[in-house]
């Protein structure tokens, strides 16, 4: 009897349904074809399992619908601002707030306001809205994660850690005035959904500190990290998912928020700041680009959501079924021998498209060919994790990432684990069949975030 396994369950139960489209392989292949091989130009129509992101597309709570209703659409000084602000001080310790239409409307103002022509910003793995509006703000991204981060097959438990050796040679470089922060990712997307340990923010912070540069923590994902930390990190065994994410931030000077990913709101974002210097200019900045400071663009009951979804995403029980059920894919992905990057992430399975069609070099879009693929097969949306959306460098060259990944994204609280074993042998159709798969062509490239609307053909 003593072996009998606890397994997890949702901690929740379905009010409501959505039903969804099933397709045939000749729709498949008319949609795929009309999408210019791109799974972003799909129509979610024709989408069966919907993986491209866990962006926006949570299933919201009974109480989060609720608060909706008590959404106070005032110009100014909507009371759902107030709540937020309460619930982001609570729960994630920084001191004042700027509501944002979404993440990158954050990073926007952030990097305006932070970054000066020819600064550097070291970072635990670029992403893509993020290092763009640091270039864009005239800034120059430089990667500081850990070697391992980008190994697939390297186990280690904190691939998103930051290499603080690579940081102390960009200060010795460039001088500390260069620097305006250290720009740190929890559950780093590109390398994987990846954590930093809290030993290595604790260096860090110790190491900035030194130097007076500040460290601006992107914490779209912070409560994904933070169980990784409870459950492999020595000393917090015992300590709640809650606690752990207000020590994170502890450790920081700021924070960009998407609150479309952790916070389980369809649209919603924000910059949280502990310096009233900072604060008072991105109050001032964000009238221009998203909105007065008490909606940033957002609706009240965008915010009232948004409130309680905080809450929710910080609940040890909610957070475990989510992590588990990533960790369930991946492990059935494993099962058939499926390469996918170790460990297991905690927002998707990011499947090593390098290593699934070796055959298929990276100037031929490895990754792009296989999300294509996996549509065609059962109509499971992804996306590329790769050469395009890696993009290219300001003198045109294109960055060649180690990764060429393809990520299946979970929403959260949306599919059952009877959608796992549905993907899972999707993907292992495609795997056995992948000898016979070829590469695509760039036939159309948009100049910014080009992965979002490129256009490519079959060769
Ligand atoms: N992430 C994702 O699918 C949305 C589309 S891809 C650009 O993973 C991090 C770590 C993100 C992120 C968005 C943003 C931007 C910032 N940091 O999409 O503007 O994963 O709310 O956030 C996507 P917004």
């Amino acid at each position: 009897m003593t072996n009998i396994k606890h397994s997890w369950a949702e901690p929740y139960k379905i009010k409501m349904v959505e039903l969804l489209k099933m397709t045939t392989a000749s729709q498949r292949k008319k949609a795929m074809k009309e999408a210019g091989f791109n799974t972003f130009l799909l129509k979610s129509e024709d989408v069966y399992i919907d993986l491209l992101t866990d962006s926006g597309t949570s299933a919201m709570s009974d109480r989060q619908w609720a608060g909706m209703m008590l959404g106070d659409e005032a110009y100014a000084g909507s009371r759902n601002f107030y709540h937020l602000e309460e619930v982001v001080k609570e729960v994630y310790g920084y001191k004042y707030l700027i509501p944002t239409h979404q993440g990158r409307g954050a990073e926007n103002i952030l990097s305006k306001i932070l970054i000066k022509k020819g600064d550097i910003i070291p970072g635990n793995m670029y992403f893509t809205t993020t290092r763009l509006h640091q270039e864009l703000a005239g800034g120059k991204f430089e990667d500081i994660i850990i070697d391992e981060a980008h190994d697939p097959e390297n186990e280690f438990p904190f691939k998103g850690n930051v290499d603080l050796n690579k940081l102390q040679k960009l200060i010795d470089k460039h001088g500390a005035k260069k620097i305006p922060y250290v720009s740190m990712a929890t559950s780093v997307n590109m390398a994987g959904g990846q954590p930093i340990s809290m030993k290595n923010l604790k260096e860090l912070r110790a190491l900035t500190k030194k130097h007076g540069i500040r460290v601006i923590h992107d914490m779209t994902r912070v409560a994904e990290n933070a169980y990784f930390i409870q459950q492999k990190e020595k000393g917090y065994q015992n300590k709640s998912i809650k606690s752990i994410v207000k020590e994170i931030n502890s450790y920081t000077d700021g924070a960009t928020m998407s609150a479309k990913k952790d916070a389980l709101v369809n649209i919603g974002g924000f910059l949280a700041v502990n310096d009233w210097d900072v604060f008072e200019e991105a109050r001032n900045m964000v009238v221009v680009y998203e909105g007065l400071h008490t909606y940033g663009g957002l609706a009240g009951r965008d915010m009232e959501a948004m409130a309680i979804g905080i809450g929710e995403s910080v609940n040890d029980d909610h957070i475990k079924a989510r992590v588990g059920q990533v960790i369930y894919l991946g492990e059935k992905m494993l099962e058939y021998g499926v390469p996918i990057v170790k460990p297991i992430g905690g927002h998707g399975i990011f499947v090593d498209a390098k290593k699934f069609l070796p055959h298929i070099n990276q100037d031929q879009f490895p990754a792009q060919t296989l999300a294509a693929e996996v549509y065609l097969d059962a109509g499971v949306r992804t996306m590329e994790r790769g050469v395009v959306s890696a993009g290219r460098k300001a003198n045109g060259e294109n960055y060649y990432p180690k990764l060429e990944l393809v990520r299946f994204t979970i929403p959260r609280r949306v599919y059952t684990q009877a959608h796992m074993d549905v993907i899972a042998e999707s993907v292992a159709r495609v795997y056995e069949r992948r000898n016979k798969i070829k590469g695509m062509k760039m036939i159309y490239e948009p100049k910014y975030l080009r992965f979002f609307q490129a256009r490519f053909e079959k060769l």
